[in-house]
């Protein structure tokens, strides 16, 4: 098995996620966030485990000797919100790019259900297996998406999703929150030794996101990935400290 040192902490982890530009364009961002600097400085004083990046973001601004401090996961796949037809995430860098870039972790997202899931099992498939041949932990995100999935159980189908993570050989399954503390139980089961991270999903108040928070890691999780509720909070370092002692002091 891959070693998760550099990206947890004894088993738990937090990641920092900022692949948003992509996937939803610049309306996720205020004057502050949409300069990669103010995440790469949020991801520094906060101590978080890991900073997500895709490749072009991470070639201009992270730094491996500067940042050093924040192991970097580059995500290798993505697309936009704007076509609305059945999903399909390409792969665009590589391992060895990611690993050039200073990666300590690769990143892809599979939409499961999707009609073009057997092209990203595919080309998961293969970055898995480079990134595991240099040792680098593998981190997939599972989403559900696509006609296929319309009318599914969400907490059936976010734990199918989080099984085939642990098929497919990732180290670590992010999935969205799946609804309450027996469907993210039921998730937590289902992905077995692949560690579970839920994503932080569009930006909510405080108290109902930390209490989320407390409901996954009850449930077993190991941690969070979360990017708006973070960086879209007016003090991100306190909402991260909350998160912390919810992560690892329980
Ligand atoms: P958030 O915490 O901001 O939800 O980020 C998590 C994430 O998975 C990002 O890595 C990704 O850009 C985004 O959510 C995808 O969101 P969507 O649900 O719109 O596909």
């Amino acid at each position: 098995m891959v070693n998760l040192d550099k990206i947890t902490k004894e088993g738990k982890a937090l990641f920092l996620a900022y692949d948003q530009g992509m996937e939803h364009g610049p309306s996720d961002f205020n004057d502050e966030n949409i300069d990669p600097n103010y995440i790469l400085s949020i991801g520094l004083e906060g101590g978080f485990n890991a900073i997500i990046f895709q490749k072009g973001v991470a070639e201009k601004y992270y730094d491996p000797v500067l940042h050093n401090e924040i192991p970097l996961i580059v995500k290798l796949n993505g697309k936009t919100n704007l076509l609305k037809e059945e999903p399909y995430s390409p792969l665009l860098a590589t391992v060895d790019e990611a690993i050039a870039l200073g990666a300590s972790a690769v990143g892809y997202t599979i939409y499961v259900g999707s009609t073009h899931e057997a092209q990203m099992f595919a080309e998961f498939a293969q970055v898995e297996r480079q990134a595991h041949a240099k040792h680098l932990p593998v981190v997939v995100w599972m989403y559900p998406r696509g006609k296929a999935i319309e009318g599914k159980d969400k907490a059936e189908i976010t734990a199918y999703a989080a099984r085939i993570g642990l098929e497919l050989g990732a180290d670590v399954v992010k999935v969205q929150y799946p609804g309450t503390m027996e469907a993210t139980k039921q998730v937590v089961a289902a992905a077995g030794k692949t560690k579970v991270v839920i994503s932080g999903g569009e930006k909510q108040d405080e108290a109902s996101f930390l209490a989320m928070a407390e409901i996954v890691m009850k449930a077993g999780a190991a941690g969070l990935a979360v990017g708006r509720n973070i960086w879209q909070a007016k003090d991100p370092l306190g909402v991260t400290e909350k998160l912390k002692k919810i992560i690892f002091t329980g």
